[in-house]
């Protein structure tokens, strides 16, 4: 039996399937960031697997043949306790990868999630994130867990039946109710608290997580939000105002997004990320200093598309330049973007 102990980090694996014949250069790029991830959520990684080129295995995600070199593997890694997928897997392929490697199998959603709940630190981030974990949870409370009751439940082999698992799905489903009902009241709240404010100008800093959207946001109000050099440090949306030539702002600090970020995710942040909605003008912090910036852009561009935000002005602030070496890459955005600021 694998025991953690408080202190130890997990040691992972990541494991990434190349369904859609991607560069070498990008697949490795998606688990460089799940790393970071990774590494947010507390975890040291110890391999990477990448398996190339065929669809998902509906059994086992990745395929019996590589299923079995990771088992190789990890049965050579006492320390080893867990695996990480870059996508999301159903409950069945979770159940299968369990029974043969022998260890506890995260999948991309489920790893943000933890980041997030380890993150939220207001009511209103806790709340949107007990909704997320559930809303994810609930379609995975299926008749595959019982493989989880057989390893640690011990009586005989049977599991939760469908008994149980109704029980369960009944408490998980009046639970949301409750915490839909909480954050539409965190909402009206919100949006008393904005009235009065009509005569301002609504400004919303967003951006990809690590942008620098907080540091930018601190030295603009001359405020204390918390800005570290690790993904999604900041969960809540702050709002400070400030004067510029007689113009009074509302200025807010936003959650960072980033690839694949949990659909759930988005729709139960929707009070926080009213402050990007509501925006008169979003300012679009980039990482420059990123080499995949402009991947990173779309990735933003996307998620402002799905709040409904593409008509709301929008201005690019290129920042991170003194990180940046390469001049073609400022001559280049200058002739590509238009309504952009490039800083440090
Ligand atoms: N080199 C450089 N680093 C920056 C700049 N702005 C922010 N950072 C760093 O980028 C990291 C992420 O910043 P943060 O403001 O927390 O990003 P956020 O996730 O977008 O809020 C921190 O380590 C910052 O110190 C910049 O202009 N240049
Ligand atoms: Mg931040």
């Amino acid at each position: 039996m694998i025991e953690i102990t408080k202190n130890e980090k997990e040691k992972a694996i990541l494991v990434s399937l190349n369904k859609d014949h991607l560069s070498n250069e990008i697949i490795t790029e998606h688990l460089t960031e799940l790393e970071e991830l990774a590494l947010t959520a507390g975890a040291e990684v110890l391999h990477k697997i990448i398996q190339n080129n065929r669809p998902a295995d509906k059994a086992t995600y990745i395929g019996k043949g590589k299923v079995e070199e990771i088992r190789l593997l990890v049965e050579n890694n006492e320390k080893i306790t867990l695996l990480i997928f870059d996508d999301d897997l159903t409950p069945i392929q979770v159940r299968n990868l369990e029974e043969i490697i022998k260890r506890k199998i995260v999948d991309r959603s489920g790893l943000i999630l933890d980041i997030f709940a380890t993150r939220a630190k207001t009511k209103e981030a806790k709340t949107q994130v007990e909704l997320a974990q559930l809303q994810y949870m609930l379609p995975r409370l299926t008749r595959a867990w019982t493989h989880l009751s057989k390893q640690y439940g011990g009586i005989g082999t049977k599991g939760p039946g469908e008994t149980q698992i109704e029980t369960d799905r009944r408490i998980i489903r009046t639970r949301i109710s409750l915490l839909k009902e909480k954050l539409i009241k965190i909402e009206k709240q919100r949006s008393t608290q904005s009235q009065g404010r009509n005569n301002f100008l609504r400004i919303a800093l967003v951006g990809y997580t690590n942008a620098g959207k907080s540091t930018l946001f601190n030295l603009l109000t001359d405020s204390n939000v918390f800005a570290e050099n690790k993904l999604f440090a900041t969960l809540d949306s702050t709002t400070r105002h400030l004067t510029i030539k007689n113009e009074k702002i509302l200025l807010s600090d936003t959650v960072g997004f980033i690839r694949k970020l949990p659909t759930n995710l988005i729709a139960s942040f929707k009070s926080t990320l009213s402050e990007v909605k509501d925006a008169d003008i979003i300012f679009h912090v980039i990482d420059f200093s990123h080499p995949y910036y402009e991947d990173h852009i779309k990735v933003v561009e996307n998620t402002l598309k799905n709040l409904g935000c593409e008509k709301t002005i929008q201005y690019k602030i290129f920042n991170k330049i003194d990180a940046v070496t390469d001049h073609n890459k400022i001559d280049y955005v200058r002739n590509t973007y238009n309504n952009c600021f490039i800083i440090s």
